[in-house]
């Protein structure tokens, strides 16, 4: 197949192009490289190298000027994945400007896309990356996508999202939707957990934003603080490792929707609590001779810190998705990966400083 990569140069993107060209597929890329500018600017960085985009230039070519690329692929691309939007929940809570560039970003490119496919290539399929996060935490079975049975069977289950990222992604589905009827695109909508781990050139990142809560956890048990749980840490979502991540992708891809039709996967392995996770990292790092400690620190966000979850996540295991069931081991490997690196870590990078609850800043709105 023939395939673009938008954000390629991401912690998905870059070996997700390298898994798809190993199986023979032809991978072109574009990225703007924002996001090593976003975590930078943050006054943070990836703990592990990461490739070079002058390394990464010559294996594919990566275009970085915008979507008008699209124009000159002569429209025959079979698919295009979506990867080219700002990740961050916690960014997006920082200020009126963080939260108005990520819905900015994220809703407007995506529109924007969705626009240059209907007019240049109407039949590629449209592989986004969305979250579970969307959904929230309600007190029912969350279904793959519509709701199953009952007076409202065939209706989008509702969407709870907990951040202006999580809600930029709610927003994304519903255009979505709208361009698959109205114009018969097609398009596989990913609702993906939370990712962790990393894959040989991947950044990993650490900080409140952009570090994920394994991650964090792994890279704070080998610089040897407490684990930052945030609040109780009852707070259960759905996990899956990198190599995961990049394995259902190509499901998707592999095995297209039809023409004009708009589908849901719920990406993930299995679901953990926070305490749970800081159990396991805790128990890998005694295992390497790590003192791990656990500190229930405040939680800086709004969310419910006790909770049922109960997400279905069965049409990629139809497909043939075999997951990483062990990640105990997935989080053995990963603080291994970490432990040469201990010199590299900067503490101070680590505890949270942004709150989601209301405060007295008083915020610039000249943006
Ligand atoms: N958490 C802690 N301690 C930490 C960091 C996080 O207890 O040091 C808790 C958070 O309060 C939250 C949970 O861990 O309850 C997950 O937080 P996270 O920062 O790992 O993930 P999140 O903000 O939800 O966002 C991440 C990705 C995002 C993706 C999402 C999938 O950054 O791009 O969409 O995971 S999901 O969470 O399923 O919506």
């Amino acid at each position: 197949m023939r395939i673009l990569i938008l954000g390629i140069d991401g912690y998905i993107g870059w070996p997700l192009a390298l898994h798809l060209r190993e199986r023979g597929h032809k991978v072109t890329g574009l990225d703007n490289l924002i996001r090593r500018y976003r975590v930078q600017h943050e006054g943070s960085e990836s703990l592990f190298p990461i490739d070079g985009i002058l390394k990464k230039q010559p294996e594919f070519p990566i275009d970085t000027t915008g979507l008008k690329y699209l124009m000159e692929l002569d429209c025959d691309l079979d698919a295009i994945v979506h990867l080219a939007e700002q990740p961050s929940a916690a960014w997006s809570m920082k200020d009126v400007t963080t939260a108005t560039k990520t819905q900015y970003h994220n809703v407007l490119g995506t529109l924007n896309l969705l626009w240059l496919m209907q007019e240049y290539c109407p039949t590629a399929h449209l592989v986004k990356l969305g979250t579970m996060g969307e959904y929230g935490t309600p007190d029912c079975v969350i279904p793959e996508g519509e709701i199953p049975d009952g007076p409202m069977a065939g209706l989008l289950f509702p969407r709870s999202a907990g951040s202006f990222y999580h809600l930029s992604k709610v927003h994304d589905t519903y255009n979505i939707i709208f361009a698959c009827k109205t114009w018969g695109l097609r398009s596989t909508d990913i609702m993906q957990g939370v990712v962790f781990g990393h894959l040989p050139g991947t950044r990993l990142d650490y900080d409140e934003c952009f570090g994920t809560v394994i991650n964090r956890f792994c890279v704070e048990a080998v610089a040897g603080m407490p684990l930052t749980i945030y609040g109780q840490g009852g707070q259960t979502r759905g996990y899956l490792p990198l190599k995961d991540s990049i394995q259902c992708l190509t499901l998707a891809l592999e095995n297209p929707p039809e023409d004009g039709e708009y589908r849901t996967f719920n990406q993930f392995a299995e679901t953990y609590s926070i305490n749970e996770l800081a159990d396991i990292v805790s128990d890998a790092g005694n295992a390497f001779g790590l003192e791990v400690k656990k500190d229930h620190i405040s939680n800086p966000r709004v969310e419910k810190e006790e909770h049922f979850y109960s997400p279905v996540h069965k049409k990629l295991a139809e497909l043939g998705y075999d997951p990483s069931w062990d990640i105990k081991n997935e989080i053995h490997k990963l603080i291994e990966a970490i432990i040469p690196y201990k010199k590299d870590i900067r503490k101070e990078i680590i505890l949270p400083k942004i709150q989601w609850a209301p405060s007295e800043v008083k915020h610039d709105f000249s943006i």
